[in-house]
């Protein structure tokens, strides 16, 4: 890393201790921007690196509820509104027990660069709570909805903040979150919150956006090698949101997908993944992916376990962060990996990472891969704004075009800094450069 970098680096690590995926994040990223600097000394001059990695707003608070039992349970909410140069805040709400404020921070990081990429006019931020949803009722998550958004509110906005989904946060949970949103501030804005119902101003595609966005940069970049998804043997990780639709993407597209998991385990579909049973069983049944293997023949599960174990030639990290480590990126470099498309935020760790571009694996990083499901938020967002809705067509058309766009640009700035196909250096640089020039132009804010 630069040395005039990581001494801010240092700093913002020491400002922030104990949260290790923040670390990672800013980490990352950093090693990106040395030699944009060098272009543009105003950017250290105005601060610009130290004023990124400190949040404009961060929100903490207690969001008791009352489970089936009566029995009383407190979380801990957050919203981290990291940066608002490009426009509103905007990012998913994540519910998982293991959310912190490292969490929350990272990801809220991240979608800063993100956001820019797509070239819609959308600032970062992210927010979730340590809820754990799984074995919850439909009436206890209601009621956990209801708590959070009685506090979450008060802070957010068709121009201030715009929340959406991320893991354990999807329609049902948005409708929830609406529903308390509108009864509070007696107010139909449709445009406060993004992965809404069709019928109550959703957006058609934002469902399969990220799954399907994720598959169409990885096309591309398999296209720079003249290949294509057709006839590949492709493992996905996990099984919510992005999982199901980017197995339903990748398998339009002509490839079998294997494999894919859960935190419990794996299953391998030699056949290929049956998408409508996968949906009934994750969407409709809510039930464990295990059920999967029981109600198909032909299909092993392997309770605990590595689904990288599997063999392909893609592989689409669509579960968590750090669930891709340099052993197992190793082990499917030996087993003929030809691209990696994170569908996950930061699921590739930073050995993994480099064991991937060492052996000259195509590898979209998350802030570029994984960019069509906020961009088809900001999609939804217009449509709000003109109160109109787009057919299926349009909007997978405009979802395939940012895509293309992003992978293109993401290209073009790794040749134009000396590095060719190096995605992760075209994305960070890419959205670095936007936001920076943002933030210039807007004063010391
Ligand atoms: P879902 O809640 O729909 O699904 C999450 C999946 O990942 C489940 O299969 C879950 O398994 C698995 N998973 C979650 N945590 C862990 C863990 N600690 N270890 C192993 N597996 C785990 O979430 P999404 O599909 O929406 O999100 C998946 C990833 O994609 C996240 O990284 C998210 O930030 C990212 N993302 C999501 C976007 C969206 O639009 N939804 C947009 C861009 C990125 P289990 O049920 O066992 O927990
Ligand atoms: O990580 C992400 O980009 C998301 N969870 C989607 C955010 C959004 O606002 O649609």
């Amino acid at each position: 890393m630069d040395a005039r970098l990581e001494a801010i680096r240092d700093t913002v690590l020491a400002r922030n201790p104990g949260e290790a995926e923040f670390h990672q994040a800013v980490t990352e990223v950093f090693e990106s921007l040395g030699p944009v600097h060098d272009r543009h000394p105003e950017f250290l001059e105005a601060a610009i690196l130290e004023r990124l990695c400190e949040p404009e707003r961060q929100i903490i608070f207690r969001v008791p509820w009352t489970d089936d039992a009566g029995r009383v349970r407190i979380n801990r909410g957050f919203r981290v509104e990291f940066n608002s140069a490009l426009g509103p805040y905007k990012g998913g709400l994540r519910f998982h027990p293991s959310v912190y404020l490292g969490i929350v921070k990272f990801l809220g990081f991240e979608q800063i660069f993100k956001n820019a990429l797509t070239g819609m006019p959308i600032g970062g931020g992210k927010g979730g709570s340590d809820f754990d949803p799984r074995g919850r009722s439909d009436a206890e998550v209601m009621r956990f909805c209801q708590s959070f958004m009685t506090e979450l509110y008060r802070h957010i906005g068709e121009y201030t903040d715009v929340p959406a989904g991320d893991i354990g946060v999807g329609g049902r949970e948005i409708g929830y979150l609406f529903g308390q949103y509108k009864r509070i501030t007696n107010r139909y804005e449709s445009g406060v919150l993004t992965g809404k119902g069709i019928s109550w101003g959703g957006s058609l595609v934002r469902p399969e956006a990220t799954g399907f966005g994720t598959v169409i940069f990885t096309q591309e970049m398999l296209k720079t090698r003249g290949t294509s998804f057709d006839g590949r043997r492709v493992v996905v990780s996990g099984s919510g949101n992005v999982a199901i639709n980017a197995v339903a993407k990748a398998q339009s597209l002509g490839a079998t997908v294997v494999a894919c998991s859960d935190s419990s385990g794996y299953i391998v579909d030699p056949a290929g993944i049956d998408v409508a049973l996968l949906r009934q069983v994750k969407e409709v049944d809510r039930a464990r992916l295990k059920e999967y293997s029981v109600r198909r023949g032909g299909v092993s599960y392997v309770e605990g376990g590595s689904v990288w174990d599997v063999d392909a030639t893609v592989a689409l990290p669509c579960a968590t962060q750090n669930e891709l480590d340099g052993d197992a990126a190793a082990k499917l470099v030996r087993n003929g990996l030809l691209a990696v498309g994170e569908g996950a935020n930061m699921p590739s760790t930073r050995d993994a990472v480099a064991v991937f571009q060492d052996a000259g694996v195509l590898f979209g990083p998350g802030k570029a891969a994984n960019a069509g499901g906020v961009a088809t938020s900001a999609l939804e967002m217009q449509q709000n704004a003109s109160r109109d809705s787009w057919s299926f067509e349009h909007t997978e058309a405009r979802l395939t075009e940012i895509m293309v766009g992003i992978h293109h640009s993401c290209a073009a700035t790794a040749d134009e800094y000396g590095d060719p196909g190096n995605y992760v250096l075209g994305a960070n640089i890419g959205g670095f450069v936007k936001v920076a020039d943002a933030m210039l132009a807007q004063g010391l804010i």
